[in-house]
């Protein structure tokens, strides 16, 4: 459970199951129900960046500590009037870059619930790509009701997933959703009894490592692509140029290059 930097991660649990291709990060937050803090967000990234750049990992499976909560958002004791500080005298949103990240990483990123996904939680858990739930989970934004919102991801994704009239509820009156409303809503793949969360989050990540890694990696950017407009084209489009550089067409303008000559594509069709 290292970082790759020899230091231990202390807001986090970082966990690769070898040979089955899982990474599965945990917020180890519990006794404030893994609020999260920058520094938190900080290790968090790295965790992904590590499971985003080991080509044996295929899925990432993102949870809270115990069952009480999958996250419950950015820890209040630490808000400033400009973010949230730690050991810092200013303040950060940190948790934006995060959600960017887990947005655009070209693996599928499961968000598996126990307990309550509120205020920044519960957008953590819609920024994944999937969300598997616990028969305990609890769903809401609290952003109305503790002066804070997100205007972004966790505004337009959440219209997206439940409606515009649906996601107005939900930042207007902060309620709460339990785990069955949040599946009738469109805001959970499916709920399972609480002991039976993780074997069924580990049998959907079996199911997506059995199918190409490059379809499921296209897919997703096509997915996200008209949502995130000219980012999500960039993402999309780099898929397109990553797998033309495996074809011979493409290695005839480099091999051509390095061999100062003209390229021949005349070989190449011009497919209708
Ligand atoms: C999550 C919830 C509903 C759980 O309730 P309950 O009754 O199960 O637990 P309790 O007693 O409220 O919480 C246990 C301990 O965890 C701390 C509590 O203060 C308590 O501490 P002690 O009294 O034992 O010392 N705790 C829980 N959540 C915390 C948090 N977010 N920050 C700091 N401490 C927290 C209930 O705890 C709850 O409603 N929590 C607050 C949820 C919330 O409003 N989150 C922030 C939303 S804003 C946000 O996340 C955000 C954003 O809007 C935009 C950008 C970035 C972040």
């Amino acid at each position: 459970v290292c970082d790759g930097t020899g230091k231990e991660f202390t807001d986090i649990i970082y966990e690769k199951s070898v040979g089955e291709g899982i990474a599965k990060i945990t917020i180890n937050r519990p006794e404030r129900r893994n609020a999260f803090r920058p520094h938190t967000i900080k290790e968090l990234i790295r965790a992904f960046d590590d499971a985003r750049d080991d080509s044996t990992v295929g899925v990432i499976i993102l949870t809270g500590k115990g069952t009480k909560a999958f996250c419950s958002g950015g820890d209040q004791a630490l808000r400033s009037s400009d973010g949230y500080a730690d050991f810092e005298s200013f303040g950060r949103l940190n948790v934006l870059d995060l959600q960017v990240q887990i947005r655009r990483l070209p693996k599928p990123v499961i968000a598996m619930v126990a307990g309550y996904a509120v205020g920044g939680g519960h957008v953590l858990h819609m920024v994944c790509d999937l969300t598997v739930a616990a028969d305990n989970a609890v769903f809401g934004q609290t952003g109305a009701k503790v002066g804070s919102f997100d205007a972004g991801y966790g505004s337009s994704i959440m219209s997206r997933l439940v409606g515009p009239k649906k996601a107005r509820e939900m930042w207007f009156l902060s309620r709460f959703y339990n785990a069955y409303e949040a599946e009738k809503m469109g805001l959970v793949n499916v709920v399972v009894p609480l002991e039976k969360l993780e074997m069924e989050t580990l049998k959907w990540c079996r199911e997506i490592l059995r199918n190409s890694p490059t379809a499921i990696r296209v897919l997703k950017s096509a997915l996200n692509a008209v949502d995130d407009g000219h980012a999500g084209l960039q993402e999309l489009g780099g898929n397109a140029t990553l797998i033309f550089y495996g074809t011979k067409e493409a290695n005839e303008g480099k091999t051509a290059y390095m061999e100062r000559r003209r390229p021949d594509f005349s070989k190449f069709p011009r497919r209708p």
